[in-house]
C-alpha cells in the first residue's frame, strides 16, 4: 500500500461516514491587483496531504458509499498554454465535478476544509508522520542546515539583518528549498525581544537594516520547505566578541533547558507537562540572577515567569509549519499567562513531529507596563530587569521526531555556537 493509501483509509476511518460526499480542494490562486501576477501559492495542506500533489483548482472527492476517491484536475486553456507552461494534467478535468456529483444524486456534499468535523479527521491523522513524509522532513532540516552554516561563517560586525536574511535565504535554495517554510526572523540586539516577525513602516519587511554591533545577541528563526514539509530552526548567538555572563549564562540555561525538553519528547508524555518543566526551569535562572524572588512554583502559577518566556515550548509541524492537531479532542486553550500561547496540548506520540524552542526574553511592552510591575512588584526585580534593556532575546529551536526510542532530532546537524566571528 502507499503512503497515499494508507493516509486515506487512516481519514475515512476517522471520519467514519456511511452516504456523504466529501470535497477537498486546493485552493485557488490569490491575484494580486493591478498585476497579471498571483500571491505565492501553497495548496491547501489537506489537500496536499492526500493527493501528494499541489495544483491550483483540484478537487479531491471522497464517497463514503462507495469508499472510494477521485482526483479532479484543471486544464489549461489555450490562453494559457501560451503564456504559461502547462503543466501535466491531473485526474479528470475539474469541469466534469458537476456531472460527477450530479450522478450521485440526494446526497450529503460536505466540504472537509471548512467542515470542523471533518478537518479534525484529517489533521488527527496528519500528526502522525509516515515515511515519505519523514523524508521530506529530514530533507527540509538539511537546506536549513546549509542557510545556518552560511550565518556561522559570514554573520559579522556591521552587516545588516537583512544582509544575513538575503545570504541565508540563498543557501536554503542552493540546497534544493524551493522556498522558506515561513518568513525568516533575523533580529539582532534589541529587536529579538520582539518575538516574531512583522511588517516594518516604511514597506520593508523585518528583517531590518539594523547592522549587527560587537557583542550582539543575534537571534535566527528560519528554516528551507521541502515537498510542503518545514523545517523550523531558531538559534542565538553573540556576534563578534566575547560574550558577557550574563550572555553566557542565559545562553547556556536555554540550552540545558531545551536539552531537559527534548529528552522528555517520548511517547505517553503530556505536552503541558513539558512546557511547565521548561518554565520552572528558565525561572530558576531567573532566580539565581536575581530578577526574579520567591518560590518557583508561585512564580510558574502567578505569570512572573511568563513575563520573560511569554510563550509555548512549541508546536507540531508538518505540511504546516504550526501543523494541524495541536490540541487534543475536547481540550481548550488556557487563559493563564504560562499557557495561553501554548500551540500544542496533548499527549505525545510516536510518530509525532515537534519543536522544541525555549526562550528568554526582555520586552519593553511588558517589564515596563505599570500593571505588571504593580502586579509582580514582590517577584520581579523591574530595575534590574530595566538593566537588560536592548538584550533582545534568546531562543533555541530544533525539531524532534518523537520514536518508540531516543527522539530523534531532526535539525542535529546545525550547530549551536555561543559565539561566532569573535
Ligand atoms: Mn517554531
Amino acid at each position: 500500500m502507499t503512503s497515499i493509501d494508507s493516509r486515506r483509509e487512516r481519514v475515512a476511518k476517522n471520519w467514519g461516514l456511511t452516504d456523504e460526499i466529501v470535497i477537498i480542494r486546493s485552493g485557488s490562486l490569490v491575484p494580486i491587483d493591478g498585476t497579471d501576477m498571483h500571491y505565492p501559492y501553497q495548496p491547501h495542506p489537506n489537500f496536499a496531504y492526500l493527493a501528494a500533489v499541489g495544483v491550483p483548482d483540484a478537487v479531491l472527492t471522497y464517497d463514503a458509499q462507495q469508499n472510494h476517491w477521485e482526483t479532479f484536475g484543471p486544464r489549461a486553456t489555450s490562453d494559457e498554454l501560451v503564456w504559461e507552461q502547462s503543466s501535466q494534467d491531473l485526474g479528470i478535468p475539474v469541469a466534469e465535478l458537476e456531472k460527477w456529483i450530479a450522478s450521485r444524486p440526494n446526497r450529503k456534499i460536505c466540504e472537509a476544509n471548512t467542515d470542523l468535523r471533518l478537518n479534525q479527521g484529517i489533521g488527527e491523522a496528519r500528526i502522525y508522520k509516515d515515511e515519505d513524509e519523514l523524508d521530506d522532513l529530514r530533507s527540509a532540516a538539511l537546506t536549513s542546515r546549509a542557510g545556518f552554516d552560511w550565518v556561522f561563517a559570514n554573520a559579522s560586525v556591521g552587516m545588516t539583518e537583512r544582509e544575513i536574511q538575503v545570504g541565508m535565504e540563498a543557501e536554503f535554495f542552493k540546497a534544493g528549498a524551493p522556498r522558506t517554510a515561513y518568513q525568516s526572523i533575523v533580529a539582532s540586539g534589541p529587536n529579538g525581544a520582539f518575538l516574531h516577525f512583522f511588517y516594518g513602516q516604511d514597506d520593508t519587511l523585518r528583517p531590518t537594516s539594523r547592522s549587527l554591533e560587537a557583542g550582539d545577541m543575534l537571534l535566527i528563526d528560519a528554516g528551507g520547505q521541502i515537498g510542503g514539509y518545514a523545517s523550523d530552526v531558531t538559534r542565538s548567538m553573540v556576534v563578534g566578541a566575547k560574550p558577557t555572563d550574563t550572555q553566557d549564562f542565559l545562553w547556556h540555561l536555554i540550552q540545558r533547558t531545551q536539552e531537559v525538553a527534548i529528552d522528555r519528547c517520548r511517547p505517553g508524555a503530556e505536552w503541558r507537562e513539558i512546557h511547565l518543566e521548561s518554565a520552572k526551569m528558565i525561572g530558576s535562572g531567573l532566580i539565581e540572577l536575581g530578577l526574579l524572588k520567591g518560590d518557583i512554583d508561585s512564580l510558574v502559577s502567578s505569570g512572573a515567569v511568563a513575563l520573560f518566556y511569554p510563550h509555548g515550548l512549541g508546536h507540531l509541524i508538518g505540511l504546516a509549519v504550526h501543523d494541524s492537531g495541536g490540541y487534543q479532542k475536547s481540550r481548550e486553550p488556557s487563559s493563564h499567562p504560562q499557557l495561553r500561547y501554548l500551540r500544542t496540548d496533548r499527549v505525545l506520540g510516536k510518530g509525532m513531529i515537534t519543536s522544541v524552542e525555549p526562550g528568554v526574553y526582555f520586552i519593553e511592552a511588558l517589564l515596563q507596563d505599570p500593571e505588571n510591575q504593580h502586579t509582580f512588584a514582590n517577584e520581579v526585580n523591574f530595575e534590574l530587569a530595566d538593566d537588560m534593556k536592548g538584550f533582545g532575546g534568546i531562543r533555541i529551536e530544533d525539531d524532534i521526531h518523537v520514536t518508540d526510542n531516543e527522539p530523534e532530532i531532526l535539525s542535529s546537524a546545525i550547530a549551536k555556537p555561543l559565539v561566532i566571528n569573535w
